[in-house]
């Protein structure tokens, strides 16, 4: 359990109304940004589904917020999970990706669920989920028996794992505590960031973002790619990819500057590790980097902050423990202990 009760936020002197109106408001940002970023979004092809993100997003921020008629308030977070695709073909055909199963976005969000969080699971499509861990792995089709003409059944040796993923998943979304947004390429994952983050920009500190996708270095921008399938009978490929700019520093900036701030920094090689996370964590003005190992992510990380840097373990006393659990507790705790001073600066004011 979190040390903290996160229910605090009544108390808060910030002003926290998050209406559907207010966030339509929002305007272009784009004036304000550098220049890598406008042309970054200048030549990304437009989100098909912004209208309809945009709404969920709204109305997710709405109902968890303390303008909302039922008045559940809640902290809310943003966890990206998966790897970001860069195609090579407009009408794409092939694509570089970027490694990330999304177990680590997904095992967080149930641990911030859990503590109380709302939380805005920005993920690859087809990767991870939440609550699904314990699903078999074997084809969909072996979790169930036809029990007659017209009626299937879950099959005997299957039933207590998907019982307890649907309990988990049904309750997170009925307690209205989880919503799920699919990205595939880094186009479209960039633009849902900026939306959701410049969403979340009222609600002051309570915001958090917890950045565990693995997003691409490099692109091609849209109007030098290809149109078409890029045929082999024209030899070798040569490809200039663009690099993608540092979205990182513009949350903290001018998406959303008060929301806490998690990114990770993944590196095969330990001996720079932590190094290239401290840098991280100064460049980008990161409230925390948690620095993995490709091999070992899934037994330990090391929270990096300005005060220094900590190192969590799975228990590997108990076979289904997982490195995510202490590590969502130790943010968390992180996150109170940040809310409480934002708090006091905006008091002493
Ligand atoms: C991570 O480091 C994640 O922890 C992993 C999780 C992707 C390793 P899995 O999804 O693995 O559980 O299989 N994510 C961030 C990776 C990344 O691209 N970081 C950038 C960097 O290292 C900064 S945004 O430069």
């Amino acid at each position: 359990m979190a040390r903290k009760i996160i229910n605090e936020c009544h108390l808060l002197p910030f002003d926290l109304g998050v209406g559907i109106e207010s966030m339509n408001d929002m305007g272009d940002s784009s004036d304000m940004l550098d220049p890598g970023i406008e042309t970054f979004f200048d030549s990304a092809p437009p989100l098909k589904d912004y209208v309809s993100t945009k709404r969920k997003v709204g109305e997710f921020i709405e109902l968890n917020s303390s303008s909302s008629r039922n008045k559940t308030f809640r902290r809310i977070v943003c966890v990206t999970s998966g790897g970001t695709t860069v195609p090579l073909e407009q009408r794409c055909v092939r694509y570089i990706d970027n490694f990330s199963s999304g177990h680590r976005g997904a095992a967080s969000t149930e641990y911030f669920v859990k503590a109380g969080y709302a939380v805005i699971f920005l993920h690859r499509r087809g990767s991870c989920q939440p609550y699904c861990s314990t699903l078999p792995q074997d084809p969909l089709l072996e979790c169930f028996e036809l029990t007659g003409e017209s009626s299937v059944q879950v099959h005997q040796s299957h039933a207590e794992a998907i019982k307890k993923a649907l309990k988990g998943h049904n309750s997170a979304v009925e307690q209205g505590q989880l919503l799920k947004l699919p990205f595939t390429t880094t186009f479209d994952y960039l633009q849902m960031l900026q939306l959701i983050a410049l969403s979340m920009k009222s609600l002051g500190p309570l915001g958090s973002f917890y950045l565990a996708a693995a997003v691409s270095d490099f692109y091609v921008p849209w109007e030098s790619m290809a149109e078409h399938k890029i045929q082999s009978t024209s030899g070798p490929l040569d490809l200039r990819l663009a690099q993608v700019p540092k979205m990182l520093k513009v949350i903290r900036d001018e998406w959303a500057p008060m929301a806490f701030c998690i990114s990770f920094k993944l590196e095969t090689d330990t001996s720079i590790l932590l190094k290239k996370a401290n840098m991280a964590l100064r460049k980008y003005d990161m409230h925390a980097v948690v620095a993995n190992e490709l091999l070992t992510r899934k037994e330990q990380v090391t929270i990096v902050t300005l005060e220094g840097s900590t190192t969590v373990r799975r228990d590997e006393t108990e076979s289904d423990s997982e490195v995510e659990k202490p590590l969502v507790e130790l943010l968390v705790d992180m996150h109170s202990d940040y809310i409480e001073e934002s708090m006091r600066i905006a008091c002493e004011k």
